[in-house]
């Protein structure tokens, strides 16, 4: 028991802030800052199931008045008709936005067109993002071939990489930077589930809980509750006993595999804070 007697509520006690913001991110930071400088065009990945928290403002800011172009990756997991709409959304505020499945390449390739710059012999164009939403895949889908490493867990990338795509495109992968500090719980969590932040930032059982809830009160039939996920899924130990962090890794997974059908956990005209 703390001094006093004072005790803290298990409300407050129960949420932990989810925060990730390692030393690679910051100087990543100023090496994109650097290098935007002499870019034409900047690629955005963006998550097609958070395009709200899956954006970064710090990058935004950078990207300035550069022609920007947002690629909604993992549209293939997302629900298609959201991701229909962030795209209205995103054009009407002048912003060119592709849905892909970034591990198809031919689906990817239709980006390349929008990499040349009239005029220009070697345009640049850099890929920018947050950690895991596809950046590398998407370089490697341009060029054709495996030359920027991809895993699926955030952090992957490290540092700035240029890669040449074709006599006159120059293309840059960079690390996926975070916020030094995500704003709300939602924004927290929703990253979480989608991979962008590493499994040991988090409590899983809790992540999976704020899934389940979201769903639940969306009437997401197709997500379960996690107490009917271990059911099916028989996580019973002998004695009775459920290994629940390890059954809210299974369903994290399963999640983020699409496994409970696409979801998207946000919507162009979802007013909810974020
Ligand atoms: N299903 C699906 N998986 C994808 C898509 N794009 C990327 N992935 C997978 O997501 C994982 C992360 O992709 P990366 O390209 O490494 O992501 P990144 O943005 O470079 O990640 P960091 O370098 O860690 O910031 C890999 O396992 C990819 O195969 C997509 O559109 N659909
Ligand atoms: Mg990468």
């Amino acid at each position: 028991m703390p001094a006093f007697g004072l005790r803290v509520p298990s409300e407050i006690s129960s949420t932990a802030t989810i925060q990730w913001y390692p030393g690679h991110m910051a100087r990543a930071m100023r090496h994109i800052g650097d290098a935007v400088r002499l870019v034409d065009v900047v690629v955005e990945a963006i998550d097609a199931r958070v395009p709200r928290s899956g954006a970064n403002p710090a990058l935004r800011r950078m990207i300035g008045r550069r022609r920007h172009v947002v690629i909604l990756t993992r549209s293939d997991l997302a629900d298609p008709a959201a991701t229909r709409a962030w795209i209205a959304s995103f054009a009407a505020r002048g912003l060119t936005a592709l849905a892909v499945n970034a591990r198809e390449p031919h689906v990817v390739a239709r980006l390349g067109s929008l990499l040349r710059v009239e005029g220009k012999a070697t345009a640049r164009a850099m890929v920018v993002g947050i950690p895991n939403a596809g950046k590398s895949t998407i370089v490697n889908a341009l060029i054709k071939r495996t030359a920027a490493k991809t895993e699926r867990r955030a952090g992957v990338t490290m540092r700035t990489q240029w890669f040449r795509l074709s006599a006159s495109v120059e293309l840059m992968d960079t690390p996926g930077v975070l916020v030094p500090k995500i704003a709300t719980k939602a924004a927290q969590w929703k990253l979480a589930a989608v991979g962008a932040i590493p499994p040991e930032r988090y409590d899983p059982e809790e992540v999976s809980r704020c899934v389940a809830r979201w769903a639940s009160e969306r009437g997401l039939r197709g997500v379960p509750s996690v107490e009917n996920f271990v059911k099916e899924r028989g996580f019973v130990r002998r004695g009775g006993k459920v290994d629940a962090h390890n059954a809210a890794q299974s369903y994290l997974r399963a999640f983020e595999q699409a496994k409970f059908g696409r979801v998207s956990l946000e919507l162009a005209d979802d007013a909810e804070a974020t």
